[in-house]
């Protein structure tokens, strides 16, 4: 059977560049022409469906996708049946209460009675109900951060990456309600042939993130800094060792971690290593 796997994606906007530079790093080409809706993978059984971030979770619920692109608050905001296949870590923000940044914040139980204006009711109700707090949700599309300064509302509720448009509408983040990043939705039901194909989409999806969360490193090491320096560099199965024409020292090879990068790098050094030299990876299959 010839499945083909469906996949939304936000057309233009805050995903559209990390999403599609994923599945081209995936391996996976496309055509992306400008007013087009639907694009078809010309090497992998793929067909991509370019939409608007908040249709994404409901196409992909009713079966017109299989799977799609979005951010988690939007997933969350939706209710839709649908699953989390994986995370992508991209497009990170929180879900933020603020108010006037001359208001005394006097914790949730202080929202008691407010209105408060989102684009996100649901996830604002269910964390005023955990918090038994009763305020009035003003439901708006946009523009949320200049509703206190019209009179529209007391507090806000709305998406903080920077903190800065906060900032310049004169509000400040006091209650963090709701943590995001994009992730890969799917369809509860999926074929089996079409989780054949989402299996292979998440192999190459968690090879290019491991690549990205690893360095490849070379260095030049005194033969009696040998077993020092091999425990700080232990790479995916042990470091390579090679001769040098120079019999005192050899060339080791191995892969490190992006989090402890400098730490390494300050041990090694202080270890003897010499010529530390750190590329990228391109792709890490483990
Ligand atoms: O047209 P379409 O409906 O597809 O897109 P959209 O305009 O609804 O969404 P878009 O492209 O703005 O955002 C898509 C997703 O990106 C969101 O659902 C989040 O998951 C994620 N994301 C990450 C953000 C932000 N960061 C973000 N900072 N979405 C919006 N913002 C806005 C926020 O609403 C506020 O206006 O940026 C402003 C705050 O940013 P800072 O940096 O000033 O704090
Ligand atoms: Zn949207």
């Amino acid at each position: 059977m010839n499945d083909i796997l469906r996949i939304a994606v936000q057309k233009s906007g805050r995903l559209s560049e990390d999403s599609f530079a994923l599945i081209k790093e995936c391996g996976i080409d496309f055509q992306n022409g400008i007013g087009q809706l639907k694009a078809q993978a010309t090497n992998f059984p793929a067909e991509f469906l370019l939409l608007r971030d908040d249709d994404i979770p409901g196409y992909v619920a009713d079966g017109v996708a299989d799977i799609g692109i979005v951010g988690e608050n939007v997933m969350a905001e939706k209710g839709k049946n649908v699953a989390i296949a994986h995370r992508l870590g991209f497009s990170k923000c929180r879900l933020s209460i603020a108010i006037p940044k001359n208001e005394e914040y006097k914790g949730v139980k202080g929202l008691e009675g407010k209105n408060i204006a989102t684009s996100y009711p649901k996830i604002l109700q269910k964390f005023l109900k955990e918090n038994r707090v009763a305020a009035d949700i003003h439901e708006i599309s946009g523009s949320v951060e200049i509703a206190p300064s019209i009179g529209l509302a007391e507090a806000i509720c709305d998406l903080v990456s920077s903190g800065s448009t906060l900032f310049t509408n004169g509000l400040k983040e006091a209650e963090v309600i709701f943590k995001s990043e994009a992730v890969l939705i799917k369809q509860t039901n999926l074929s089996a042939g079409k989780t054949i194909l989402l299996d292979k989409l998440l192999f190459r999806i968690k090879s290019v993130q491991n690549a990205r969360k690893n360095k490849y490193i070379l260095l030049n090491a005194p033969k009696s800094k040998l077993e020092e320096i091999k425990k700080l560099i232990p790479g995916m199965r042990s470091p390579s060792i090679m001769e040098l024409a120079d019999p005192e020292w050899v060339s080791m090879h191995s892969v490190i971690n992006e989090n402890d990068f400098w730490d390494v790098i300050e041990a090694l050094r202080e270890a003897g290593a010499e010529g530390i030299l750190v590329v990228p990876i391109e792709k890490m299959i483990l």
